[in-house]
């Protein structure tokens, strides 16, 4: 069983991640989960407190000369911030140096502030803001970065872009535009080279004129000390069908992607493939037909949806089912049916504004107006590379529950002995 827990508070000395489960023989540097840390780093809207994080990671325990040995991996990445709140976020205790100056009894609306408080007896609002801070995803993407090493072994790509950011749309698609369907056209604006593009974007998004249109309506609700959520898309390529299950609740794929989508702070609604829009469509423009290509097939127009080339292991022109478009974003029963898999997930504004909203002290019981002095105004970009990893846990740990093994290799021999059967099924 792949499993994980973070630990750690946003302005704590640290964050600890630690990943159990993961097969040995599996090569990984520093280096590696640096560059992904450092990509949620990034980002246009971001506050003050990214100039300050620099976030690496150390592992503490799991790896041995760049190799995983099977052991849990404890992964800690250290709060550059810490050396300004020694004193506020100390573990020991005593008397508080500024007392009354320190204590926060305003609850923030949207913020995890009042209910937490309510639900923990916290009289310090700051034993709840600390850690429902989105500080904490650091540690997932750490532990995403452990499993997208992991799923590339196997060949599985797992990538993201930003599709709307403050009512900017992105119309570049990966759910193929029906028109062009009937028209027998069925190719989706989206290609390898818009994930290179929206990667080198810093809203994350391929498109350069959209992308100016996204970072002007960040800039305006800086402006007016308001804040902007947005849309993002994760996609995975080369994934194999049959992870998941149909045949019970809680192995459902689809729920369990949605489930990690949702847990990222700030999500409000995650949509597989088509999504919503499936409500508004009759079943026949819905749902994806089938098709068989056999042995030696190189015809490049019978390509399976999305731009799926495949890889050495999942091959897209070897003899295989596939599907003309891809509306079921890659999962049908809640399993993966062979096809990329498509997942989009809404991000909320971010509720700390400048702008003041109605509140109430929890001490003193009187309304104030909520108002704050650094935050981001907009990380949808971030929350994407988070979505990424979230989701690349989420399909190793099934990858691992169907194939098993406690080393590369033996997970490597399962895998390939499975994708023998499929093409002889
Ligand atoms: C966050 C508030 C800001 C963000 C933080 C999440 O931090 P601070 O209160 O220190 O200014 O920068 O995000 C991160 C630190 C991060 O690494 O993403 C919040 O309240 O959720």
């Amino acid at each position: 069983m792949l499993r994980f827990l973070t630990a750690g508070e946003s302005h704590g000395k640290s964050l600890t991640a630690i990943l159990d489960g993961m097969v040995s023989g599996l090569e990984i540097t520093p280096d590696f989960i640096n560059r992904e840390l450092a990509r949620r780093q990034v980002g246009y809207g971001r506050g003050g407190r990214m100039l300050i994080e620099k976030d690496a990671v150390e592992f503490t325990g799991g790896v041995r000369h760049g190799m995983t040995i099977g052991s849990p991996i404890a992964m800690v990445i250290k709060n550059r911030d810490w050396q300004n709140w020694k004193d506020v976020m100390r573990a020991e205790s005593g008397e508080r140096r500024a007392e009354g100056e320190q204590i926060i009894t305003r609850p923030r609306p949207g913020h995890a502030d009042l209910a937490g408080a309510l639900k923990y007896d916290a009289h310090d609002i700051r034993n709840i803001l600390e850690r429902s801070s989105a500080r904490e995803t650091a540690a997932r993407v750490a532990v995403g970065a452990v499993c997208k090493r992991f799923l590339e072994e196997f060949g599985i790509k797992v990538m993201s872009w930003v599709t709307e950011i403050g009512g900017v749309k992105c119309k570049m698609g990966t759910v193929p535009d029906l028109r062009m369907e009937r028209s027998g056209v069925v190719e989706s604006g989206l290609s390898p080279k818009s994930f290179e593009l929206s990667e080198a974007s810093d809203v994350r998004c391929p498109d350069k004129k959209i992308s100016e249109k996204m970072r002007k309506a960040i800039d305006s609700a800086r402006k007016n000390g308001d804040s902007v959520g947005g849309v993002f898309e994760v996609v995975l390529t080369g994934v194999p069908p049959g992870l998941g299950s149909h045949t019970q609740w809680d192995r459902k794929l689809d729920g369990r992607l949605a489930m990690a989508l949702m847990s990222i702070q700030a999500i409000k609604g995650v949509e597989v493939g088509m999504g919503f829009e499936a409500a508004e469509r009759f079943g026949s423009e819905v749902h994806d037909e089938i098709y068989y290509r056999g042995q030696g097939s190189r015809d490049e127009r019978h390509r399976s949806a999305f731009h799926g080339r495949g890889n050495e292991f999942w091959p897209a022109v070897e003899p295989r089912f596939f599907r003309k478009t891809n509306n079921a974003g890659g999962i049908e029963g809640g399993m993966s049916n062979g096809e990329p898999i498509i997942l989009r997930a809404a991000m909320k504004p971010i509720p700390t504004l400048y702008k003041p909203l109605k509140s109430v002290d929890i001490k003193t019981k009187k309304p104030f107006k909520a108002s704050v002095e650094r935050s981001d105004v907009c990380a949808v970009p971030a929350a994407s590379v988070i979505g990424e990893a979230v989701i690349a846990f989420e399909i190793a740990e099934s990858f691992l529950e169907k194939f098993g093994g406690d080393s590369v290799e033996e997970t490597m021999r399962n895998y390939r002995g499975y994708l023998e059967y499929l093409r002889e099924f």
